[in-house]
């Protein structure tokens, strides 16, 4: 059986491309870019390479930095601790904004920072399921506001947040604003010339790169306290031995990505409306979010009477995958964060699926893919005593 693979926010096929770019860095040419041997300096082109790729491929300057880390948790952790050190701990600011939507490893952190005594608030978001102008406006406190930290997209809705909008409320007020872009890379256009953000995170594996590796831009000029001291890796931002073969990966799968946003845009997007229509047309479903705000590859649908694991077991049996949300909380009990703060109601929220696809997701699966989804509902309803009570 050929599976399916309708998990793309989770985690994406390493391009072949990117791979065979990192390949001979595996083998022939491993020295520590550090080192001042041969070894050490032949590795330097491609790392330039890459860099530039990087720069390209968010719009940064010559002058902006960015720093290569393991992923998009460390990237997050690092601004908002390191604001924390800069601005919060001993004054002159005591507030972290963000959203109530945010991935875990930004709303941890969050908590984290409340429990050594910053004031952190999670702004609602508006009856599309984003944080609007409006919200940040009422919330935004110059004097006490250090940062504002709201995603690009969402990774569970692909609904995408009017950052260019946010970050300029922030430059207006002085107050600094952090990204999180995990989802946006690839999918959508990001550009730092264009948006006013002073930090902004990124994650390898999101845009068919490798897993283990990801970025963090830092607008020239600004501080940032690091998470890892040690060495003078990063120009001292970031500390470790920089893992050559991923970054070039990383580069590689960032110019790829460039490369193929009018793809996504038209082909991709086709294909998800392709599958979202064949899922509303099964009885009793609904789709989280409009079409037009969220990012092309993403569909988070709900089937009334169907619990949402279950139907991710059953889909996976033919061959389908999907997930309920975000992978890393699918082994939560908890109800998700993201369904509460839109204000889904407790049915809908265990009966959410999201389907993500990729650049490599083609017709062909996307058919089978509504004909499995189709027959599984109605199997799974045929067995919902609530369903078949309710209907
Ligand atoms: N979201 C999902 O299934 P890492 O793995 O640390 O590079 O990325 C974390 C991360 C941060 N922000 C956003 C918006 C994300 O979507 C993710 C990863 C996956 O939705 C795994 S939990």
């Amino acid at each position: 059986m050929d599976r399916i693979y309708l998990d793309n926010n989770a985690t994406t096929l390493v391009d072949p491309r990117v791979r065979e770019a990192m390949e001979p860095f595996f083998t022939e040419q491993y020295g520590n870019p550090n080192s001042l041997h041969s070894f050490g300096t032949e590795v330097h082109p491609a790392m330039h390479l890459a860099m530039d790729r990087l720069y390209c491929g968010i719009g940064a300057s010559d002058e902006d930095d960015i720093i290569v880390n393991s992923c998009a948790s460390e990237g997050n952790n690092h601004v908002l601790k390191g604001i924390y050190f800069d601005l919060v701990r001993n004054g002159p600011k005591n507030e972290i904004l963000t959203t109530q939507v945010e991935h875990p490893c930004v709303r941890n952190s969050c908590a984290f920072l409340e429990s050594l005594g910053a004031r952190v608030t999670y702004m609602p978001v508006n009856a599309d399921g984003i944080v609007d102008a409006e919200t940040l406006r009422r919330h935004i406190h110059p004097d006490r506001t250090a940062l504002v930290s709201v995603m690009w997209a969402n990774n569970e809705t692909g609904l995408v947040f009017p950052v260019r909008e946010l970050a300029e409320i922030c430059r207006e007020n002085g107050v600094l604003f952090h990204t999180d872009a995990v989802q946006a890379i690839g999918k959508l256009p990001v550009d730092v010339a264009r948006v006013p953000v002073d930090f902004l995170t990124f994650s390898a594996h999101k845009f068919h790169g490798p897993k283990g590796v990801g970025g963090l831009f830092i607008r020239k000029g600004l501080k940032l306290t690091p998470l890892i001291h040690g060495g003078e890796q990063m120009g001292g931002r970031r500390a470790g031995t920089i893992n050559v073969p991923y970054l070039v990966g990383m580069g590689a799968a960032m110019g790829l990505a460039v490369e193929s946003l009018a793809y996504e845009e038209s082909a991709v997007r086709a294909l998800r409306d392709r599958l979202e229509d064949a899922i509303l047309a099964i009885p009793d479903t609904m789709v989280v979010g409009k079409r037009e705000l969220r990012t092309p590859n993403t569909i988070l649908a709900s089937f009334r009477g169907i619990e949402g694991e279950a139907m991710i077991w059953d889909l996976n049996a033919s061959g389908v995958a999907a997930s309920t949300g975000s992978a890393c909380a699918s082994e939560s009990l908890e109800p998700n964060p993201t369904f509460v703060a839109m204000r889904i109601s407790d049915e809908l929220a265990h009966t959410g699926i999201r389907f993500s696809l990729s650049r490599f997701t083609t017709t062909e699966e996307i058919d089978r893919a509504a004909t499995v989804i189709r027959q599984s509902a109605q199997r799974l309803r045929a067995i919902s005593s609530t369903y078949q009570n309710n209907k």
